[in-house]
């Protein structure tokens, strides 16, 4: 799945997602009847009958509404605190025992076929839509024919109304039933119509897929998307750890990859002390907090997460609540308090303050991605701070007084 259209939790991750804010190219009237006319095209193409795009796009207008929520960009990036405080909430461990101990048979027999385990699927349950508590409103096809028609990611939401008209054709769901966020993602696990047509799974076998009301088709299917984005057992997706004195910072980054057994022969435990798994398995650590908050150990299902949802927090949040739902530790190490989200202005500015010291050399763009973490970790290399990429207000002002 593509960045940017996960949309449960938009306001949430699209600091760590989004590309530059895209101005609407605005289709209305004729030009929204023209865009939706070679959608249809393609629908035919691909197998779907002529009648079925026409009453699906029968009186369609595009919803400005959601035009205005593409082009909204947020305001400030989030903090590991933040996100992972409202995504992982008490209520929400207690509701995710409760709903696999309801569905363990279920459970149990899609981890023996699929590989994937209760906990995780009541986590991406979890977090999609608080347990199929909110599962988005708008009508799909409208949503993804306006996004498709007025805005500048026509190609994606073009082949996304094509497959929401191909789920259409084969009787899955009636158009006004169709239902899910502003940006199509539909039922229990918030898939896009995309991904209903390509890992979607009818487990009761009445011939329809029902992502909506079948919890047997949506667990299912979240099963078989997760195996087919790379989910392999029997590693968890993340696990907190515990660094020794002196663990040289600059190796907890994503893009340093190592066998576990050598994190464990560098002195890295499991939070609570115990060992690490032996296993040869590439993993990396992070500090999504800075060095004085937790650590965490990605093994390769942590990039399977990512594959659902391209968000380092998101991808977290899932694995702290999968843990606990299965009756794990919560997380051990606090974060910082004093600990701040950056905006968008002073992102900018800290990204051309690094590049005229020559750490920066990508887009200023007002996000804090991997690059500008790693120009971070330049600049506190250079002046003498703990190099953990984490920009913190101390940081900033640092930064700031920079000649
Ligand atoms: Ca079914």
């Amino acid at each position: 799945m593509k960045p940017l259209l996960k949309t449960t939790i938009l306001a949430a991750t699209s600091a760590f997602l989004a590309g530059p804010a895209l101005a609407p190219a605005h289709a209305q009237g004729g030009d929204f009847q023209s865009c939706l006319q070679t959608i249809k095209a393609d629908a035919t193409r691909q197998g779907v009958p002529a009648a079925i795009a026409d009453r699906a796009f029968q009186g369609l207008t595009p919803d400005q509404k959601i035009i205005d929520l593409d082009s909204k960009q947020p305001e400030f990036s989030l903090t590991y605190a933040k996100y992972v405080g409202s995504t992982v909430s008490n209520d929400r461990i207690v509701k995710g025992q409760q709903r696999l101990a309801q569905h363990r048979a279920l459970l149990d027999a899609l981890q023996s076929e699929y590989g994937v385990p209760p906990h995780y699927i009541m986590a991406f349950w979890g977090i999609e839509t608080n347990y199929g508590g909110f599962m988005g409103d708008f009508q799909v096809v409208r949503s993804v024919a306006t996004l498709a028609c007025n805005t500048k990611r026509r190609d994606f939401f073009s082949n996304e109304t094509v497959q929401a008209l191909r789920i259409l054709s084969l009787n899955h769901m009636t158009r006004e039933q169709m239902r899910g966020s502003w940006a199509g993602a539909m039922g229990n696990m918030q898939f896009m119509p995309s991904t209903f047509m390509k890992w979607g799974v009818d487990r009761t076998g009445d011939g329809r897929i029902d992502l909506w009301n079948s919890l047997p088709d949506a667990f299912a299917s979240a099963a078989n998307f997760l195996r087919g984005i790379g989910w392999k057992p029997p590693l968890p997706a993340a696990e907190e750890v515990f660094l020794p004195q002196g663990f040289p910072l600059d190796q907890a980054d994503t893009t340093v990859e190592k066998p576990v057994r050598a994190w464990a022969q560098m002195g890295v435990k499991k939070a609570g002390n115990a060992a690490l798994p032996s296993s040869d398995e590439p993993s990396s650590i992070i500090l999504p907090a800075g060095y004085r908050g937790p650590a965490f150990i990605l093994y390769p299902n942590f990039k399977a997460v990512m594959n659902w949802n391209r968000s380092t927090l998101y991808a977290l949040s899932v694995a702290i609540l999968a843990q606990q739902i299965a009756g794990g530790p919560p997380v051990v190490q606090a974060p910082p308090a004093d600990d701040e989200p950056l905006s968008r202005d002073t992102v900018i500015d800290m990204q051309n303050r690094l590049a005229r010291l020559t750490l920066y050399t990508d887009e200023v763009d007002g996000l804090l991605g991997p690059k500008t973490r790693s120009a971070v970790r330049l600049y506190q290399k250079q002046i003498g701070m703990p190099a953990d990429g984490h920009p913190t207000p101390a940081f900033v002002r640092r930064l700031q007084q920079a000649r």
